[in-house]
């Protein structure tokens, strides 16, 4: 297996006459392109100045380098995942989860839609019944790495889905979904966010849209019913472990560094259904949940069940919740790596207010009112939406109407709430245009640090060539490890990256090939058993009444079988393994007008069903480029006609 090669790292003179490039290129800062000539990369001094800085300053990374970080990027309506390098901003891989895709056959496979459909609630599985049996669309917008002790462990990434109410998990030994469930009682999962402490543990969710519960046609016009709902999900057993039923709705959410609380913002406390109605008070909250009262109150039977959930009443007056005032509609919420604050954005409102997690203990006992954890509320421009971190006290706040990212200092925020003559904002940067989310390089962890920043642009406009009435997203890099701000590349991205997470590539080793004994078909595996084979060496065509199963392996430049014949009308089974373990040596399996198409990874083994109804000589080809004689990589099915 190859060695990885940190970019930017040691003094090889290929190292050093790159460094004078990156230095030219960060001279003309503005996102403006690499501006690398020849004079520049022969100017010795500039080399020289190049060897003394930090490796992680330089953006560039060249042909054959790899990158320092992994980016996972949401997807919004596109519904997968996406995995960049950081700081080339290079899309690596996509990994699909509620969308459908071709290339790997993401819901054709039973692999994949054994995940599809399996944590489906019964309702649902009756109304996609005469549906295709699956969803076709998700809109994903928050992935989260699983926490130990508040640092990132490399094992999961999880993502919600706001479109159809669900929780996904993505294992990050071979980037694959392998666990989507339905929640429950609760409407459309907006904010999601692990535990980090003591580890995940939990992962906490919003639905965001409050409605009749249960929703079952009944109470449709009595809004005063309507509900929405906070749960938080074990994330190992994928299974929910409780629910919390608030008043208003549930927008972001995040969890503090001791265990103990987890935070949500709403922006609707006044219960409309319209935009007036929404907007019309001066004031929503941040609700604040109190982990150990609920588990406890769960152990205790006071919860009620619904849909085999334990549910519990948190709104005013519960002992598990406390509402904090927060000025009209605050949508971001991020604790910060000091262990002690929490931003809640404002968006309607022009400031941040920053909770102080040690005040929260004194007014759970009563012995404080809830306004009294805001220990700064810093004015920062207009519709702040997310903060990030740097880990050196200061924090970044993307201002959607300003199209800007501002930079202020959280000590300097405290100081100016209490009174003092001091101005928190360190920098404003432009960016280009209407930011979301923002993320800094490991900054919702312990080792935040503070070397690079991502500005999520919801709209590019005029930075890229013009692509017609759908343009890109742009996503931003933007560099901090010199204590400001520094715009370095523009990224466009397609619908919609609203969130991603930056994780130092070290912490994420993901296999090279698959390990035979994968989960993964564990059905396959069981069903061969059953028919008397082994995966692994099983080239064979199993006929069991009107089903047919179709056992093959995959070499490079062949299928183990050249044909295999059935009859119209049988449900055939089509199980493919791919015994080349060479890295990167994928196979596909398309099946020619039959609407069938997968992805058999070295040494993983996939499969798909379908009824073999059209009669004739059906080409099965190999789809991904494999050898010389990829084309060749082909065989038949014959399908008989069965005359009516
Ligand atoms: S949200 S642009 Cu769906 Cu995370 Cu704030
Ligand atoms: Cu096997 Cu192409």
């Amino acid at each position: 297996m190859a060695e990885k090669t940190k970019s930017d790292r040691g003094v090889s003179r290929r190292g050093l006459l790159g460094g004078s490039a990156k230095l030219a290129a960060l001279a003309g800062l503005g996102g403006t392109g690499l501006g690398v000539g020849a004079g520049n990369l022969l100017r010795p001094a500039a080399a020289q100045q190049q060897q003394q800085r930090e490796p992680g300053r330089s953006f560039e990374v060249k042909p054959g380098q790899l990158d320092d970080y992994y980016v996972f990027s949401s997807s919004g309506q596109t519904g997968e995942v996406r995995i960049l390098g950081l700081p080339s901003m290079r899309e690596l891989m996509r990994i699909p989860v509620f969308n459908r895709d071709s290339a790997t056959g993401w819901g054709l496979t039973n692999e994949s839609r054994k995940i599809l459909t399996e944590g489906l609630l019964p309702e649902t599985k009756a109304f996609l019944a005469k549906r295709g049996g699956v969803y076709l669309n998700g809109d994903a917008h928050h992935p989260h790495m699983s926490f130990t002790e508040g640092r990132y462990d490399g094992r999961y990434i999880w993502i919600q889905d706001k479109a159809n109410t669900r929780i996904a998990r993505v294992r990050c030994d071979v980037m694959k979904c392998d666990k989507i469930i339905e929640i429950p009682n609760a409407n459309d999962m907006h904010g999601m966010r692990p535990q980090k402490y003591p580890k995940t543990g939990y992962i906490f969710a919003n639905g965001e849209h409050e409605a009749p519960l249960p929703n079952d046609g009944r109470d449709l016009e009595n809004i005063e019913a309507y509900r929405a709902i906070f749960t938080a999900i074990d994330g190992e057993a994928m299974k929910v472990a409780w629910q919390v039923i608030v008043d208003g709705n549930l927008d972001n959410c995040d969890a503090d560094y001791q265990g103990k609380y987890a935070f949500s913002t709403c922006y609707n406390s006044e219960m409309g259904m319209n935009l007036a109605e929404m907007t019309a008070k001066e004031q929503d909250w941040a609700v604040v949940f109190n982990i150990k009262r609920i588990e406890e109150a769960v152990k205790a039977g006071k919860a009620q069940m619904m849909n085999g959930v334990p549910v519990l009443d948190g709104r005013h007056g519960s002992p598990y919740t406390v509402y904090i005032p927060i000025s009209n509609g605050p949508h971001g919420c991020n604790t910060a790596p000091d262990q002690i604050h929490v931003a809640i954005n404002g968006k309607l409102s022009p400031t941040v207010s920053l909770i102080d997690v040690r005040k929260l203990d004194a007014i759970f006992e009563g012995k404080a009112e809830p306004r009294s954890a805001i220990v700064a509320e810093p004015e920062l421009g207009l519709g702040p939406l997310h903060t990030a971190y740097d880990g050196r006290g200061n924090a970044f706040t993307t201002l959607f109407i300003d199209s800007q990212v501002v930079m202020w200092n959280i000590d300097l925020a405290r100081r100016a709430f209490a009174g003092e003559k001091v101005d928190p904002i360190i920098q404003k940067l432009d960016v280009h245009y209407q930011p979301g989310h923002n993320h800094t390089s490991m900054g919702e962890t312990l080792d935040t640090d503070g070397q690079w920043l991502i500005s999520l642009n919801k709209f590019s406009k005029d930075r890229f060539l013009n692509v017609g009435p759908l343009k890109p997203e742009n996503d931003q890099l933007i560099y901090t490890g010199d204590g400001k701000m520094t715009l370095v590349h523009d990224g466009p991205s397609f619908a919609e990256p609203h969130d991603c997470i930056i994780v130092r590539a070290d912490i994420v080793n993901p296999k090279d090939v698959w390990e035979r004994g994968d989960p993964m078909w564990e059905d396959a595996r069981r069903q061969a058993e059953k028919d008397g084979l082994k995966l692994e060496e099983a080239n064979e065509v199993i006929r069991d009444g009107n089903k047919v199963r179709v056992y093959m392996t995959s070499v490079a430049p062949q299928f183990g079988l050249e044909k295999f014949t059935v009859k119209q009308g049988d449900e055939v089974t089509v199980i493919i393994t791919n015994l080349d373990d060479v890295s990167d040596l994928t196979h596909g399996f398309t099946l020619s007008n039959y609407g069938v198409q997968m992805e058999i990874a070295p040494q993983a083994t996939a499969s798909v069903t379908f009824t073999a109804d059209r009669p004739g000589v059906h080409w099965f080809y190999c789809v991904w480029f494999c050898h010389a004689l990829h084309m060749e990589m082909r065989g038949r099915m014959l399908v008989e006609a069965q005359s009516a």
